[in-house]
């Protein structure tokens, strides 16, 4: 990847559309826009030109353009915009052109971003909420990555950093003091409630992580239940289609079957699983059972399914978030059960979606201002959270090495984001406060 190329690319979807937005970064824009759209227009502003051919001076197309010269561009460099209309061979055309020019090439997936982080227009952490924004399918997850993308969740890492950074200056204006009795001592007193308090915000925030993760990925709600009780039928209800196979054989359902849906907002993951029942018919429900259990394991609800009309002779896999008892349109008692419901008549079929939607949102609400959302973040924060911990098992005759693990932990934690320069902040920090003067 070499950043000293002009890169352009088709910034709008792919597909048959009404316009298409070819978008190209680095030294050569301005130039190319000029050589096929004429005098550059004035910065920021959109006009209309007839695009040609530099060499045959062929109209290839009449579309907006627009010229943003660096360094306040999304990139960082001069960036122009071709707004043209969006049929295949009019991209082709552009495309050819610019292919012909040497020094411009087509942008590799990402690249404009990563060019928006090697100019600092954007840290790490940004730059993966503009990348969910983009798949975002739902509200919860559009306001997760916006988020991280205006620099909501960044802000949260460079306060901890920040943090950190402040009590390392500290620390290490108690070195020079070390001689002195007392007052490095003190220091120390000082700073210790101060790096365990962090250390439980920290950790309340990694703890987040899965639950913050689910919401990215989808939560996953899991039917289960004994087979026969209706787990398929009440599943293709809530999802509004026929996902799921349904017949009055028990062990109809085998594998697991997921279908995407969304509830309040919040992406789901429904999961329909195989019957349980102690003795199975056969190897195949043996091993769809096993996949039922385990799914249950890894659900962040359960819905555990009975009906008026089946035995259970199973322990229930977890326990379950919901207890839902179907067939009420037969006779029967309906004692344990949170709701009643009939996918036959319908009855308490509505409560059942809304109770749903309640179990998931209550557990997954205000997830959207999460900042530890991903692996890679939570990996981060434990790691400094070690060296955290680290620097409390250091007395005052080894202040050093508590200041060194403290320093560890900052660099940790700023790799998040990817500003990891601590000697800037340091000073700037050590400016700002004098000790035991
Ligand atoms: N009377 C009545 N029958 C129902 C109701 N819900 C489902 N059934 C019937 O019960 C039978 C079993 O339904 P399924 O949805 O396949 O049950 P399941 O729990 O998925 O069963 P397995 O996949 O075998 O574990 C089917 O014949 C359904 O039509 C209901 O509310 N009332
Ligand atoms: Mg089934």
């Amino acid at each position: 990847m070499n950043n000293s190329e002009t890169i352009f690319a088709v910034s709008s979807g792919s597909g048959m559309a009404g316009i298409a937005v070819i978008r190209m970064s680095g030294g050569k824009a301005g130039g190319v826009l000029a050589s096929v759209a004429g005098p550059l227009p004035l910065p920021r502003r959109a006009s209309i030109r007839q695009l040609r051919h530099p060499q045959t001076q062929e109209v290839i197309d009449q579309g907006l353009v627009l010229w943003m010269p660096g360094p306040m561009t999304s990139t960082g460099e001069d960036v122009a915009e071709f707004h043209v209309h969006g049929s295949a061979a009019v991209i082709e055309a552009m495309f050819e052109v610019f292919r012909s020019i040497s020094g411009v090439r087509l942008a590799e997936p990402g690249e404009f971003t990563r060019r928006a982080f090697v100019n600092n227009r954007m840290d790490l952490v940004e730059a993966e909420g503009l990348a969910d924004l983009l798949q975002a399918r739902t509200e919860a997850q559009r306001r997760m990555a916006m988020h991280h993308m205006l620099g909501h969740a960044s802000s949260q890492y460079e306060d901890w950093r920040t943090e950190m950074i402040s009590l390392l200056a500290r620390l290490e204006a108690a070195i020079d003091f070390v001689e002195e009795d007392g007052v490095a001592v003190a220091a120390l007193a000082d700073i210790r409630p101060k790096i365990l308090d962090l250390v439980t915000r920290l950790s309340r925030a990694a703890a987040e992580a899965d639950r913050a993760g689910a919401l990215r990925s989808g939560v996953k709600v899991v039917f289960a239940g004994a087979p026969n009780v209706g787990k398929s039928t009440l599943l293709n209800l809530v999802a509004a289609r026929e996902a799921a196979i349904v017949s009055s054989r028990p062990g109809t359902t085998r594998d697991v079957i997921e279908v995407p849906v969304v509830l309040g907002g919040i992406p789901v993951i429904l999961t329909d699983t195989a019957g349980l029942r102690a003795k199975a018919g056969d190897e195949v429900e043996v091993i769809g059972m096993q996949r039922a259990k385990s799914e249950a394991a890894a659900a962040d609800i359960v819905v555990w399914v009975s009906s008026v009309d089946v035995a259970e002779d199973t322990e229930n896999a977890v326990v379950p978030a919901l207890k839902v008892l179907n067939k009420s349109d037969l006779p029967g008692d309906a004692h344990g059960a949170d709701l009643r419901v009939s996918a036959r008549t319908g009855e308490g079929i509505a409560e059942l979606i809304a109770e749903l939607e309640r179990l998931v949102s209550a557990r997954f609400s205000g997830m959207e201002q999460a900042s530890v959302i991903r692996t890679r973040h939570r990996d981060a924060v434990e790691e400094s959270i070690r060296f955290l911990n680290d620097s409390l098992l250091h007395d005052v005759g080894q202040i050093e090495l508590a200041a060194e693990c403290l320093r560890k932990a900052c660099f940790s934690i700023g790799r998040v984001t990817g500003r990891v320069d601590v000697e800037d902040l340091l000073g700037k920090i050590f400016s700002e406060f004098c000790i035991g003067k």
